[in-house]
């Protein structure tokens, strides 16, 4: 069993269609594990909203698409909103189109952070994985994760063990970190740099923090992504002397890293608990040190002295001070730690590892 090739059913995020960056940072997860998966020799159905665009042109790829309406983000909802299905939503049909699919394949993969396939999975016959994207944003969603851990955990995996703290689990959790297409990344060895951030523009990031951070030093900090929350950013640019912050805007991957390979360091500010942090691997992988707080998926990801910095969260002055550090943290190890921990190859061995052991038949009942 071990080494006979995988057929999988891949179902994507129900809040934007592949490619179109509304699905935040599972549209780089799943792209990337559609390619090493399909590299392995697995053969791959995804599963995903009407307009979105296959990450790779590969025979054992098969893309299929299904109308509907966004699924509302729970990223914005409050934490104790109740589950909503909009009218013609596309969650059902991504469903009902992955269940179609499932009579042949070994397993299905869910990438969406959302209550129906979870409710689903101890229900129907074929065997439902849950890759979960983020950490606790809702109530809902939090007892929908306690109660499949409850049935069979071996179904859930989490990027990181602190995400996977947020939920009640009843096991050690299955923790597969993240997985990049590191050829896209460039090393790049300057250490004069300006500052960088990057991420979406929007309260839980936290870029008030490293904007303070860029003013107290007397330097512009170069920002990139999509300004999410408008009036959000207007209060950041406020809040500094005019010029402290460079908008660069959402770059396409080849783009954001030639120029963000040219900072000296990237500062990461997270505010809520982050289940991974994307940008913070693809600094490192173009040899960017990193200065964060120790919070979430950061500050598991990031190794204090040898890929970056790590202050107390939310305390910017000690992050100021951790800046001026950057130039003792070599370039070369922050590439070196994103080869060895976090390539795309090494992300679809320890899923292909977590599927192959869920799909193992235990002994005695499933309670
Ligand atoms: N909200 N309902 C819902 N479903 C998702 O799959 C989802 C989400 N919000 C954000 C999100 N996925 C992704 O941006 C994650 O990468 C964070």
């Amino acid at each position: 069993m071990t080494d006979r090739p995988l057929s999988l059913v891949l179902v994507s995020t129900p809040v934007g269609q592949l490619g179109s960056g509304r699905g935040g940072g599972v549209e780089l997860t799943l792209a990337s594990l559609v390619k090493g998966l399909a590299q392995r020799g697995h053969r791959l159905h995804l599963v995903a909203p009407e307009g979105s665009c296959s990450p790779v042109i590969d025979e054992r790829v098969t893309l299929h698409t299904v109308p509907g309406v966004d699924q509302p983000s729970w990223q914005h909802a409050d934490r104790n909103e109740p589950m909503r299905i909009p009218r013609d939503a596309v969650l059902p049909r991504l469903w009902d189109r992955a269940l179609e699919l499932a009579s042949d394949v070994d397993a299905l993969l869910n990438f969406g952070y959302d209550w129906l396939p979870l409710w689903l999975t101890p229900h129907v016959a074929p065997n439902i994985f849950h890759l979960v994207s983020m950490g606790s944003v809702s109530a809902v969603m939090d007892s929908a994760v306690a109660d499949l851990a409850r049935w069979d955990q071996r179904r859930l995996a989490f990027h990181t063990r602190r995400q996977s703290d947020d939920f009640a689990l009843v096991d050690p959790p299955d923790v597969v970190g993240n997985g990049f297409d590191l050829s896209r990344y460039e090393l790049q060895l300057i250490t004069d740099g300006p500052l960088g951030w990057a991420g979406r523009v929007a309260p839980e990031k936290g870029l008030e923090d490293a904007a303070l951070v860029a003013a107290q030093l007397g330097e512009t900090l170069r920002v990139w992504g999509l300004v999410e929350d408008d009036a959000y950013a207007r209060r950041v640019e406020s809040a500094v002397p005019a010029g402290t912050i460079e908008w660069c805007g959402f770059k396409p991957t080849d783009e954001l890293q030639r120029e963000l390979g040219g900072c000296r360091a990237l500062l990461n500010t997270p505010k809520w608990n982050e289940a991974y942090g994307n940008v913070v691997v693809e600094a490192l992988a173009c040899g960017v040190p990193v200065i964060a707080y120790d919070r979430g998926g950061p500050g598991e990801i990031i190794q204090d002295g040898e890929t970056g910095w790590l202050v107390a969260p939310d305390d910017w002055e000690a992050l100021a001070k951790a800046t001026l550090q950057a130039s003792a943290i070599d370039r070369l190890a922050c590439r070196r730690w994103v080869e060895r921990c976090a390539s795309q190859e090494g992300l679809a061995a320890r899923v292909e590892a977590w599927i192959r052991r869920g799909l193992l038949p235990v002994n005695g009942t499933i309670s």
